[in-house]
C-alpha cells in the first residue's frame, strides 16, 4: 500500500471510510477490510460507531500499529473542555489507545479557532492521539489552523471528487507538507461513472468506473481517499488500484470533470467553501 508522508505521519493512501455504517455490520467489515489488505480506516465521534469500529480492529488480529485510525470531533464539541473530554470519549470508545490523527471534524465560528486549535494541540500532548489535523476546512481557516497550531496539522479531509474543485485546497495542503483526505471520493450515483473520461479509461485498463475515480485520487501526490461501502465485494474491489495507471491524458480528462463544481455535503453549518481555481 503506498503511503504519504505528511508532516511526520505516514498515511495510507487508500482508507476505510465508515460514515453510515453501524452495529455489527460495521465490525465485520471493519475487520473484513483489514484481512484483505486495508491499513487505514476513518471514523467520527458523529458517525457513531467508533465502538464497533474499534471492535473490528480488535477482531481483525492485525497489529495495531500497523493500521492508521482517524476520528473526529463533531462541530458542537469544540470548546476546550468539551473538546478534550469528547476525544477522551472517542478514545475509551475506539478501546485501541490512541488514535493516529485527531480532526475537527467541522469548523465552528462560534468558538474561537485558537481555542480548539489548543485543545487539538493538547490532546495530542496527553496521548490521546499521533497527530492532528482538520476536516472541512477551506483554505482561509486552514491559513489560520495552522498558523494557531503549535504542532504541524497532517491533513485536511475534505470532500473530494473529480466533479468537484477542489484544486485550491490541495495546493494548501501540498505547500504546507499536508495529505489531503478525499471523502466521497466515488461520487458514486451521480452519473461519474458514465462520463467518457471514466467510462472510456475503464475500458482501456479492464477496471471498472470506481477503480479508475480511485485511481485518479491516489494518483495525485499527496492525495488519499476513503471511499465507504456495506460490501464486501466492493471493499475489494476499492482495494484493487494499484497494478495499474492512468496515462497523463486520462488523468487530465478526469480531472477537467471537476468543472461542474458539484458538492454533496453541503450544510447550514458549512464554512463558505472555495471559490473553484
Ligand atoms: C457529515 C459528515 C461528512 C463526512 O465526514
Amino acid at each position: 500500500m503506498h503511503s504519504i508522508d505528511a508532516n511526520g505521519a505516514r498515511i495510507p493512501c487508500l482508507g476505510m471510510g465508515t460514515w453510515t455504517l453501524s452495529g455489527e455490520a460495521c465490525s465485520d467489515l471493519v475487520a473484513h477490510a483489514l484481512s484483505i489488505g486495508y491499513r487505514h480506516v476513518d471514523t467520527a465521534g458523529g458517525y457513531r460507531n467508533e465502538a464497533e469500529v474499534g471492535a473490528g480492529i480488535r477482531a481483525s488480529g492485525v497489529a495495531r500499529d500497523e493500521v492508521f485510525v482517524t476520528t473526529k470531533i463533531w462541530h458542537t464539541h469544540l470548546q476546550y473542555d468539551d473538546f478534550l473530554r469528547t476525544a477522551e470519549a472517542s478514545i475509551e470508545r475506539l478501546g485501541i489507545g490512541p488514535v493516529d490523527l485527531l480532526l475537527i471534524h467541522w469548523p465552528n465560528p462560534a468558538v474561537p479557532l485558537a481555542e480548539t486549535i489548543a485543545a487539538l494541540n493538547a490532546a495530542r500532548g496527553n496521548g490521546l492521539t499521533r497527530h492532528i489535523g482538520v476536516s472541512n476546512f477551506p483554505t482561509g481557516l486552514l491559513a489560520q489552523a495552522r498558523a494557531l497550531s503549535a504542532a504541524p496539522l497532517v491533513a485536511d479531509q475534505v470532500e473530494h471528487h473529480p466533479m468537484l474543485d477542489q484544486t485550491k485546497v490541495l495546493a494548501a495542503c501540498r505547500a504546507a507538507g499536508m495529505a489531503m483526505v478525499s471523502y466521497c471520493p466515488l461520487f458514486r450515483g451521480g452519473g461519474l461513472f458514465e462520463t467518457p473520461a471514466v467510462a472510456d479509461a475503464a475500458r482501456r485498463h479492464g477496471k471498472t468506473p470506481g477503480q479508475v475515480v480511485l485511481r485518479w485520487q491516489v494518483q495525485q501526490p499527496g492525495v488519499a481517499a476513503i471511499p465507504r461501502t456495506s460490501r464486501k465485494e466492493r471493499l475489494a474491489e476499492n482495494l484493487d488500484i494499484f497494478d495499474f495507471a492512468l496515462s497523463e491524458a486520462e488523468m487530465a480528462a478526469i480531472s477537467a470533470l471537476q468543472a461542474a463544481n458539484r458538492r454533496l455535503c453541503d450544510f447550514a453549518f458549512s464554512p463558505e467553501w472555495d471559490e473553484p481555481a
